[in-house]
């Protein structure tokens, strides 16, 4: 088989950009080593940035988020038990956010990819890029005892951060940076109404809390836990108990509570590779990047990669132009590092250190206490909560 663009991985980054280049007569391949159900199955972000929801429209996959999706104009920060409200529209001059789950978010390109007739292949097995150095690189990938090939002029590894891509450059030509922090999320889903309108990111001596959702009729919510913990050592019951002794009492008095119907422990690691691109292969999305999800930055971080890549291959395959692909890795690490940050930032800001010593905690208190007494602090909050522009 032949193609322009070989992408490898069906989660949002490699069905974002698969839809973008086709809505442009830009033949492309996405080759997904699950199924769409399994990749339907995972619960994960929530909230995407303003520039990402344009980029959904512009990929006519916006319908279904402008129509079930909440806007949101603030969140609260719970502490002390008290809670105080970042007013991001008001403190960005008119931007917000979108609550719309990635699942659905997923569904909606799979759905579009669908209705194209895209080329997406699922349960492609032992995908791999070859000739990643050359002006021919292809694809491979094994259906049953077959091996298929597929030529392409540029690959795509959209493939996330247990994916092939990134491990196909060889070690001396890709710098890693990794922080792994001393906990986890356990997250849970309930079809219960949210505890609050808006979003609670909680900071307790007892450990972080975040309090989200999918719907009127569907929460998320989330309480740091130490690695050491496995769902099976949380019920329900504990989950719940444990979650208002983290919330304001006023908060806590009306949690809704009930079965959960997903519940996941997610570790945290902060995590860049650069460059992210080699030859003629550029990464995108987590097969590049992760961030703890503190500050809502995984889904957003990998939607302004794709932004990036969809103009540079437009400008390569419309203009003759490179300059976009020769400069991706460079413009794309510049916005990932600042995502980075953030993320970080509100991680180290609003979690229980154990390690922490008297003079950190002391320090994080004050971090907080300044934030919330600054205009101007909140505002840089905000500019990047909601989004820096791509
Ligand atoms: P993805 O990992 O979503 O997709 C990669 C795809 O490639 C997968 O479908 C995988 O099956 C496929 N693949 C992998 N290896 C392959 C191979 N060899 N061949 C073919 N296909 C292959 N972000 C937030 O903003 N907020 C959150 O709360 C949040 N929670 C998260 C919880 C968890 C457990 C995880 C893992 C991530 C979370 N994230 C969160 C980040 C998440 O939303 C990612 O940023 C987002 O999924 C990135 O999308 P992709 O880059 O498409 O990677
Ligand atoms: C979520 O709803 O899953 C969510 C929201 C905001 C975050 C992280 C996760 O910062």
């Amino acid at each position: 088989m032949k193609t322009q663009v070989g992408i490898i991985g069906g989660g949002p980054s490699g069905l974002l950009l698969s839809q973008l280049l086709d809505l442009q007569g830009i033949n492309n391949i996405l080759l997904e080593k699950h199924s769409r159900e399994y990749v339907l199955g995972r619960i994960r972000a929530g909230v995407l940035e303003h520039g990402f929801a344009d980029l959904m429209r512009e990929a006519k996959c916006g319908a279904r988020m402008d129509a079930e999706g909440e806007i949101h104009d603030g969140f609260f920060i719970a502490h002390d038990g008290v809670k105080d409200r970042v007013d991001l529209k008001g403190l960005t001059g008119g931007n917000s956010v979108v609550v719309y789950g990635q699942t659905e978010l997923t569904r909606d390109l799979y759905d579009a990819r669908a209705a194209m007739g895209g080329n997406i292949i699922h349960n492609a097995e032992d995908v791999k890029p070859h000739d990643i150095t050359t002006d021919a690189p292809y694809l491979t990938y094994r259906n049953g005892d077959d091996i298929i090939r597929i030529d392409c002029d540029y690959i795509i590894g959209a493939d996330g951060f247990h994916g092939v891509s990134r491990k196909s450059i060889p070690k001396d030509k890709i710098a890693l940076y990794e922080r792994v922090y001393p906990f986890g999320w356990l997250g849970v889903l309930s079809r219960t109404k949210p505890v609050s309108p808006e979003l609670i990111y909680a900071k307790h001596e007892r450990g972080f809390a975040l309090c989200s959702m999918r719907s009127q009729t569907l929460s998320r919510y989330y309480i740091q836990v130490p690695l050491t913990d496995t769902v099976e050592d949380w019920s329900d019951e504990a989950f719940w108990e444990e979650l208002k002794q983290r919330l304001p009492a006023e908060v806590a008095a009306n949690l809704e509570t009930g079965p959960s119907i997903e519940k996941s422990i997610a570790p945290l690691r902060s995590f860049v590779a650069e460059p992210m691109r080699y030859g003629n292969m550029f990464l995108a999305g987590d097969a590049a990047h992760i961030v703890p999800p503190t500050g809502a930055r995984g889904l957003n971080s990998a939607a302004s990669d794709i932004y990036y890549l969809y103009h540079a291959m437009l400008d390569h395959y419309k203009n003759g132009d490179d300059t976009g692909l020769e400069t991706y890795s460079q413009k794309a690490l510049a916005r990932v590092w600042k995502g980075q940050r953030f993320s970080w930032w509100m991680t180290t800001l609003l979690h229980r250190f154990p390690e922490n010593s008297g003079f950190d905690d002391k320090l994080q208190q004050t971090d907080l206490e300044y934030l919330l007494s600054s205009e101007k602090a909140l505002a840089s909050l905000a500019e990047n909560y909601v989004g820096l522009p791509f």
